[in-house]
């Protein structure tokens, strides 16, 4: 339809408090003088969301026309964060936005913290989508990103009496400007049911699933906004709804709470994120929240391509589908069953189509969080879906003993039904064999991944495996969070850096000019006030900018290790008391980080952080040189704060089990040190930075696997060494616990018995490593010097990078592609 396209905004200041006005007056039905402080925020961002939505129409008619391809990428999390200040940086209207609201007495600062995080993932994996979101519209390349619009996202962490208490999110409360409701992008998707074999003269028989239940996916779209604005995606989320509101019959009949079961039952499925990380919870409800957003996404995907293309059979030359872990891996079969149950595709051709169209992400190598599924649940759920992977099962197996000739062990560990564990589904290898590309996220992670999960699919697709080390987004990561030390680049090397974030690089060389390294370091000075200023008001207590601001924020996991930080600090706590006169480097040791609910250690963790912090704050003895922190309720806009104010960055996972991190990545970026292990991408930033500005230590992941196999033990390193046993000592003794003498017993004797987590094993090495730093930070020059290249050398850890490299290896889509 040649229908007349709206102008594009005006962004000059006037124009801009207009619509501020306008909104405010016709949008939300208030006068100025009546507009509380969140009215500001809804106006401002409907004017900043019109002038996204002008750019988002031309993205879309543009892949349009260009018959190109676009990449779907499905993730059961986003963890997003706030929008404002990133779409405005990104449309570069900080300045005349800015201006406008002061027009109106009203400052753009105080508008932007009164957004809601959108929380709606766990931690890394959720974050790197955000990310990846970010760069995709960034550098061009089109697409979607596919998920849940929970209602209730990640928790809110409170901390009461030093332990962890959950309590729900509700950033829906307020309503989402963002957000676009889509009930003509809505599908049905089934559950349960019966699959019948259809035969019909003439054709072969073909199998057709009836789903004794369905419910309704209904699309929530967001634009997803790149740099300069120039190509906008789009996040669409799926919302659950009945098919049927009400049961009309049982609410005629006086069962009015009955009546409304199938539409509970429905919603329930996207109500809640699961805050679990790195465990699979094993429950019904997740399995449905996989398979219905899998479901609705693929059709989605599939109704946009026969509009587009006409034919099913190019689907793999025009939609490239990336399934962010094992989350979305129901969508091999789900796809397998739209191409031939409902497309009518042959099975091979199917096959063929699956695998070309899709790639699959592994973002963990814990056990404890490899997907399975009890083949019940599933056969019960998704009875269709089941049979298809007993049938790719078959051929798969067939293929490795008939034509590989596999032994019976590679086989076993090859089958998508693992049989030793009363018989479950194993998604790992379901996204592995339906997939033409199967990628970790860093170096290491993809060497562990050949070696140990997927070694004997390895072995039977030698070509399979990529790496994809992860990165971060350095406009929300360096632009939006640290605008102080974006300015100080851009006046030592231009702007060149913001677009081109290798360009960076140029200040490597300023680590040598005294003025520019000092003026480095006041940036950073004024960020650490920035986080004393938090601590402050949060947690009324006062802590010293000139202190090492020492940072280890993120989930709290065992194998992360925040224990081993957390007895390094009560070694510290000692030797300053039993030294007083000894010239000590002061510090804040900050923590922050949440602990899946049901996860009794990492609960312990978090408390002991606060025992201790309680403790060692108030004691006189240790004044200013140390301090704890435990921050509560860590989520992606504390997260702003924190990185840009950290010295040392905590990194010192058990090596081999951080699949990447990345917020190594931040830390670095804005100019910490970093100690850490040879884990994940620390492995990769050390040879980026060099190895004389990161604090390697520790045991690599090999020699863990030597230890683990000699089943080691603690007893004998706590023995050897009198600081670690002091600390232990005082931790066991009930002395940070004094109204539950016994509250850290279990903890520490596991020390002593197992040790599995190598904290014994690595303390010493991590002790002394902390006190070089403690050294080096006398020497403010030589640690600034090295911060500077820290921030200099890390542009390969964009964002922007991965996603490229997923483009061009993965996905062969967006800019430059064929
Ligand atoms: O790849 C993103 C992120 C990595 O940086 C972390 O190292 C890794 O722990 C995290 N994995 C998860 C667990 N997910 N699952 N399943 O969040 O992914």
């Amino acid at each position: 339809i040649d229908a007349p396209v709206p102008e594009r905004r005006s962004n000059d200041t006037d124009a801009l408090a207009k619509q501020i006005l306008e909104k405010m007056t016709y949008s939300i039905g208030k006068h100025p003088d009546q507009a509380r402080k969140y009215d500001w925020l809804r106006a401002t961002t409907l004017v900043v969301r019109d002038r996204i939505i002008d750019r988002w129409f031309e993205s879309g008619n543009r892949i349009e026309t260009s018959g190109g391809k676009e990449v779907c990428y499905l993730s059961m999390e986003f963890l997003i964060g706030r929008l404002l200040r990133d779409a405005i940086n990104n449309l570069q209207l900080t300045g005349p936005i800015t201006d406008a609201l002061a027009k109106f007495g009203v400052e753009l600062d105080m508008v932007e913290l009164l957004e809601p995080d959108a929380a709606l993932g766990n931690g890394g994996l959720g974050r790197l989508a955000a990310c990846f979101m970010e760069s995709m519209a960034s550098t061009g390349v089109p697409g979607y990103g596919y998920g849940i619009r929970y209602v209730h996202g990640f928790f809110r962490q409170e901390i009461s009496d030093g332990s962890q208490v959950e309590l729900p999110e509700t950033w829906l409360v307020h309503g989402n400007p963002w957000e676009f409701e889509r009930r003509d992008a809505s599908y049905e998707i089934g559950f349960g049911g019966t699959v019948n074999t259809i035969h019909e003269t003439g054709k072969p028989p073909r199998q057709m699933w009836r789903p004794s239940e369905r419910v309704l996916a209904v699309a929530y779209d967001t634009p997803m906004v790149g740099w300069r604005g120039e190509q906008i995606n789009t996040l669409r989320l799926w919302s659950a709804q009945a098919v049927d509101p009400i049961l009309l019959d049982a609410f005629n009949q006086g069962d009015h709470i009955g009546a409304l079961v199938e539409s509970n039952k429905a919603e329930a499925i996207t109500r809640v994120l699961y805050p679990a990380d790195s465990h699979q919870a094993g429950q019904e409800l997740r399995l449905r929240q996989e398979y219905f957003f899998s479901s609705a996404s693929l059709q989605d995907m599939i109704k946009r391509h026969l509009k587009r293309h006409g034919t099913i059979e190019t689907l793999a030359d025009k939609v490239a589908v990336q399934l962010n872990d094992t989350h979305p891996a129901v969508s091999i079969a789900e796809l397998m069953r739209l191409l031939v149950d409902v497309h009518g595709v042959a099975w091979g051709q199917a096959w063929d189509i699956t695998r070309a169209t899709c790639g699959y992400t592994n973002h963990t190598l814990l056990p404890e969080a490899l997907e399975h599924w009890p083949i019940h649940l599933f056969e019960r759920l998704l009875p269709r879906q089941m049979q298809i992977i007993y049938t790719i099962n078959a051929e798969i197996i067939r293929f490795a003993a008939q034509e590989k000739r596999f032994e019976s062990s590679d086989i076993a560990a090859i089958s998508l039904i693992d049989e030793g564990n009363g018989r479950r589904v194993r998604m790992g290898q379901l996204a592995f064999v339906g997939s033409h590309a199967v990628n970790g996220v860093s170096a290491l992670h993809t060497d562990l991944m050949k070696e140990t999960v997927f070694q004997a699919l390895h072995k039977l697709y030698p070509d399979r495996i990529q790496n994809k080390t992860n990165g971060v987004t350095p406009r929300r990561w360096l632009m939006e969070c640290n605008p102080e030390l974006t300015d100080l680049i851009q006046e030592a090397i231009g702007p060149a850096f913001i677009d081109d974030i290798e360009k960076i690089k140029d200040i490597d060389k300023l680590a040598g000019d005294a003025g520019f390294v000092e003026k480095f370091g006041a940036v950073k000075r004024r960020k650490k006030e920035q986080l004393a200023h938090l601590i402050s008001e949060r947690m009324a207590l006062q802590v010293n900018p000139d202190a090492i601001f020492d940072i280890q924020v993120k989930r709290i996991h065992e194998y992360k290790r925040q224990l081993l930080n957390i007895i390094e600090a009560v070694a510290l706590y000692d030797q300053i008391r039993s030294h007083p006169e000894k010239s000590w480097t002061p510090r804040v040791k900050i923590f922050a980080g949440k602990a899946a609910p049901s996860y009794a250690q990492a609960k312990e963790i978090i408390q002991l952080a606060n025992d201790v912090a309680r403790l060692i704050n108030s004691d006189p003895v240790v004044r200013d040189l140390l301090k704890v922190v435990f921050i509560p309720n860590y989520n992606v806009s504390v997260a702003e704060i924190i990185m840009p104010a950290a010295d040392l960055s905590e990194q010192i996972s058990t090596a081999g089990l951080e699949a990447s991190g990345t917020g190594n990545m931040k830390f670095a970026l804005n100019g910490a040190l970093t100690i850490g292990t040879l884990d994940g991408a620390n492995v990769e930033m050390r040879e980026h930075i060099g190895d004389e500005n990161i604090f390697i230590f520790g045991l690599t992941a090999p020699e863990v696997a030597r230890r683990r196999a000699q089943a080691h033990s603690g007893r004998s390193i706590i023995e050897d060494s009198p600081i670690l046993r002091e600390a232990l000592h005082a931790i066991s003794s009930g002395l940070f616990s004094p109204e539950e003498p016994a509250r850290y017993h279990g903890l520490i004797s596991n020390l002593y018995n197992n040790d599995w987590w190598m904290i014994c094993a690595d303390f010493q090495a991590y002790w002394d490593k902390q006190r070089e730093l403690d050294l080096l930070y006398q020497d403010q020059r030589a640690w600034q010097a090295k911060a500077v290249h820290n921030t200099a050398r890390m542009s390969w850890f964009s964002s922007d990078r991965s996603i490229r490299e997923y483009a061009r290896d993965i996905w062969q889509a967006g800019p430059g592609a064929a």
